[in-house]
């Protein structure tokens, strides 16, 4: 709304400087900053403001951010499906336009060096750091802030599987009782459920750089994690699986993650590093991992306005819960989530637009 004020005077303006210039063309060039001169350029020829300084200068300040939509991705899991739509809704009502392309959560971070996506608002250190810190290395992706909220994407077991396998939460208590987790489909090991293939491509590597006796099945959505958990918990059969936080789930259930050799860096790319000095992977996740944006290089020279919005956007453990809740507790759809988000928290977001 605020963009279309903006621009209906911007057009005025460019109407009457066209008419001083005897040049009608110019208003076509709103929303399109393709070809604008350097202001400083044009004021170093002449001290005089003259009609063209004018038009330069009008062009500058109307027409400075693209009016090609902004993409992003929408992925696989709730508080990333509503926080997508909630950076959209923040731009759109900055004046933008935005698309959402269903997208790989690994993938996504080459098609943004590809400039085919504009942002990620939610880089999770578990899953996306290596294929995120891969593009960034290149040149192409640009760390571009760190919210505040601090997360963790772990193995974890509902809280009466502890009485079923004492010594939790341990990762060697948890393989001294694999057998418990065993099922037809995994015969004498443990079974571990893992996220879709695309959140994660560690755990099979970590069951053997840890030499543990548990094999990985991934679920195919978010949705039979949490269905199976539901199961489980009925009748308290024991069960591991992938979970993290900020997220529903420690609203809803008790329980705890697996604590894993602790994590470093050189665990995921140094086989000598760790217990294991054959095999990389043998370390937890991140307890404390950041959450980021990550933006293609492209954005903030193509849309600086938008990408200086998308910089001051912050979000916290508790909103991300909020997200996720709403999908996946009370039944909302993202985008009616969405629209709840960004009526609740007007003030909040319109700062972050006036900056
Ligand atoms: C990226 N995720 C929060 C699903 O682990």
């Amino acid at each position: 709304m605020n963009r279309m004020k903006v621009t209906a005077v911007v057009l005025m303006a460019l109407v009457l400087i066209a008419a001083a210039c005897g040049n009608d063309d110019n208003s076509s060039e709103v929303g399109n900053n393709t070809t604008t001169a350097p202001q400083t350029e044009a004021m170093s020829e002449d001290d005089a403001m003259t009609d063209d300084d004018a038009m330069a200068e009008a062009d500058d300040t109307a027409a400075v951010d693209s009016s090609d939509p902004i993409r992003i991705p929408l992925h696989n899991w709730s508080s990333q499906l509503v926080g997508a739509e909630v950076v959209g809704g923040i731009l759109e009502d900055a004046g933008f336009s935005v698309e959402y392309v269903p997208s790989d959560s690994q993938v996504v971070y080459q098609s943004m060096c590809d400039g085919d996506i504009e942002l990620v608002h939610e880089v999770w250190e578990g899953a996306f750091g290596v294929a995120f810190q891969e593009q960034v290395d290149k040149g192409c992706v640009l760390d571009f802030s760190t919210h505040n909220a601090v997360t963790r994407e772990e193995w974890w077991y509902p809280a009466y599987v502890e009485d079923q396998c004492p010594g939790l939460p341990d990762w060697e208590a948890l393989n001294a009782c694999a057998s418990i987790f065993a099922t037809a489909e995994t015969g004498d090991k443990g079974r571990f459920l893992g996220g879709p293939v695309d959140w994660l491509k560690g755990d099979a590597e970590r069951v053997e750089g840890l030499g543990m006796d548990f094999e990985v099945v991934n679920a195919g959505s978010a949705a039979t994690l949490w269905a199976e958990l539901d199961a489980a918990s009925v009748d308290e059969t024991p069960i591991v699986l992938f979970n993290w936080t900020p997220n529903f789930i420690e609203a809803v259930y008790e329980g705890d993650f697996i604590e894993f050799p602790l994590f470093e860096d050189a665990c995921r790319t140094d086989p000598e590093w760790g217990i294991n000095a054959e095999l990389t992977h043998d370390c937890g996740n991140p307890a404390d991992g950041y959450l980021k944006t990550g933006v293609g290089e492209h954005f903030p020279e193509t849309w600086p306005t938008a990408a200086a919005i998308v910089k001051r956007m912050d979000f916290t453990n508790p909103m991300l819960a909020a997200m996720a809740a709403a999908v996946d507790v009370d039944g909302k759809e993202p985008s009616e989530a969405a629209t709840e988000w960004l009526a609740a928290n007007e003030s909040l977001w319109k700062g972050w637009i006036s900056g």
